[in-house]
């Protein structure tokens, strides 16, 4: 047969797909997290300015790994034909594209979360695939027109040859990747370890009756699980199983501590509401949650391993890598912060941090709420670097006043007359004492506020104002504990979180 540009092609996909499906088999087997592909998608995400990533991230919500990793496959894909061509002229040449993406992804697992050097072997492992692949379907394959066979060279492969070699190919690949996700139950073991956790010490909430205004449709105040806001840069959800976790606190301590999980559920459990928020969320916007949590008292932990005096902030660092700077204070003062095992009395959904994470009241959770926690470093804040402050986030982040119109919504028709207004206001740590909202700019008129059992949690309000037909705004603001007023002025999320009233634009008709 004479070999076209699309013979050549095919050999280089062909070779970049077996390659693909034998270092993903190689991570599943060797409980590598990230497979190689999983490991260049984190590395983008790293290198993505803080500010589009976080937001990118909360844009396209639960989508943003499949389609960052469907991406990069596609890529790969074209980058393996292009490779399959350019072969057709110089083996090297193949070869040479084959290593770069080999480097490319090299890369990115030696600038990921630090782990043992078999992270390197599914890299290896497809980079080999695909030489070795590529080489054997294309030996026979002639670089040049058909030599004379009387110089010894072999015979042109036949077109059956070759395309039962491109067919055995394909078929192993298949099925190496079809192994591999046999292979990855990982995730369902431990999923199914979650199940079976008994719990003591942890109570299953009863919602306080006060806490919710009576409005239909306004924001429950207790948020299930299942509709809790997500933000984490992992692609591959840490999945770990509480027999194997470990949290390691060490640093500025007289003694390093290290916790178990059993440790966790043989002490005595603190629990509370408390609304946890996302420094990215904008003004209105719903990366917020409020949640009954169940853990043990930080403070209790960083006093057996004895903090030393200097220190001022804890690093911690989760098992995906990811890591926050949390004041000291923050964790050892009167607000209790917690290593949670549990929310909303069951064990920490996986997404949210299975089988431990910390939870501050009063912090955004990119300085404070580690899920996957695995080590607490104490120090000092100068000699710290956490993730989201490298790129360009402020490096303390106290949760600002906040309050948000749920009802009516933008662009909604309600009928004339008495309307009422309502929504949810935050400002934990210092509480919610008034919420008011204008209509039109017109003075401001004080809502009924819920009664909730805590300053760590927002707070339902509801207000009835007076609407007459026509286009109408209306505006919405906070005042806490402290007697302050929410600021109208307008600031982005960048770098510690947006200020402005949130309003909403509606039209009144008459019945
Ligand atoms: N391991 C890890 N923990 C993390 C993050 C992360 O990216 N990785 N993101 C933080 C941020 S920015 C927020 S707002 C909260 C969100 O917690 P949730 O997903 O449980 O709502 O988790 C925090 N903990
Ligand atoms: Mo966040």
């Amino acid at each position: 047969m004479t070999p076209t540009r699309t013979t050549w092609a095919t050999c280089g996909l062909l070779a970049g797909l077996a390659g693909m499906a034998t270092s993903y088999l190689a991570a599943v087997l060797l409980s590598v997290r990230e497979a190689p592909v999983v490991a260049v998608a984190e590395l983008i995400v790293r290198l993505t300015p803080g500010d589009l990533a976080e937001r990118a991230i909360s844009a396209v919500g639960h989508w943003d790994k499949p389609l960052l990793v469907g991406g990069i496959v596609v890529f790969s894909v074209a980058v393996f034909v292009l490779a399959g061509v350019v072969g057709k002229r110089h083996a090297w040449a193949a070869t040479l594209v084959f290593t770069v993406l080999a480097a490319i992804a090299l890369v990115a697992v030696l600038t990921g979360p630090t782990g043992s050097q078999t992270r390197l072997i599914p890299v290896l492992v497809g980079y080999v695939t695909w030489l070795a692949v590529y080489g054997w379907l294309t030996a026979s394959l002639p670089r040049r027109p058909a030599p004379a066979l009387a110089d010894g060279t072999p015979a042109p492969v036949s077109r059956r040859g070759f395309l039962l070699r491109a067919g055995l190919v394909g078929m192993a690949a298949l099925a190496v990747a079809a192994g591999g996700r046999l292979w990855g139950t990982g995730a369902r073991r431990v999923e199914e370890a979650r199940r079976l956790i008994r719990l003591d010490g942890v109570s299953v909430p009863r919602i306080p009756g006060s806490a919710r205004v009576g409005l239909p449709g306004i924001t429950p105040w207790r948020t299930p699980a299942d509709s809790f806001y997500i933000v984490h840069t992992a692609i591959a959800v840490p999945t770990i199983d509480p027999q194997e976790w470990q949290l390691r606190i060490h640093g500025m301590v007289d003694r390093e501590v290290v916790v178990t999980y059993q440790d966790l559920l043989d002490r005595t459990k603190t629990e509370m509401w408390v609304t946890i928020n996302c420094v990215s969320n904008p003004v209105g916007g719903d990366l917020v949650g409020n949640a009954w949590w169940s853990g043990v008292r930080v403070a209790d932990l960083l006093q057996l391993a004895g903090v030393q005096h200097g220190a001022d902030a804890v690093l911690q660092t989760s098992s995906d890598g990811w890591t926050c700077g949390t004041p000291l204070g923050a964790l050892t003062d009167a607000r209790d912060a917690i290593l949670a095992i549990a929310m909303n009395g069951a064990p920490l959904p996986i997404d949210h941090g299975f089988p431990v994470r910390t939870i501050v009241p009063g912090l955004y959770g990119y300085v404070s709420a580690c899920k996957w926690v695995v080590d607490l470093e104490v120090g000092r804040f100068e000699d710290i670097e956490a993730y989201w402050t490298t790129k360009g986030w402020a490096e303390e982040g106290p949760v600002k006043i906040a309050s948000r119109i749920d009802l009516p919504r933008s662009g909604d028709t309600v009928p004339s007359g008495a309307l009422r207004v309502g929504g949810v206001a935050w400002a934990q740590y210092t509480g919610i004492e008034a919420v008011e909202v204008s209509v039109d700019d017109g003075e401001w008129i004080p809502a009924q506020v819920g009664h909730v059992p805590t300053n760590d949690t927002w707070v339902q309000w509801v207000a009835t104002v007076d609407v007459a037909a026509g286009d109408h705004q209306v505006k919405v603001r906070a005042i806490d504990k402290h007697q302050l007023a929410q600021t109208g002025e307008v600031q982005d999320v960048l770098p510690d979180g947006a200020t402005g009233w949130h309003s909403v634009d509606f039209t009144a008709e008459d019945g």
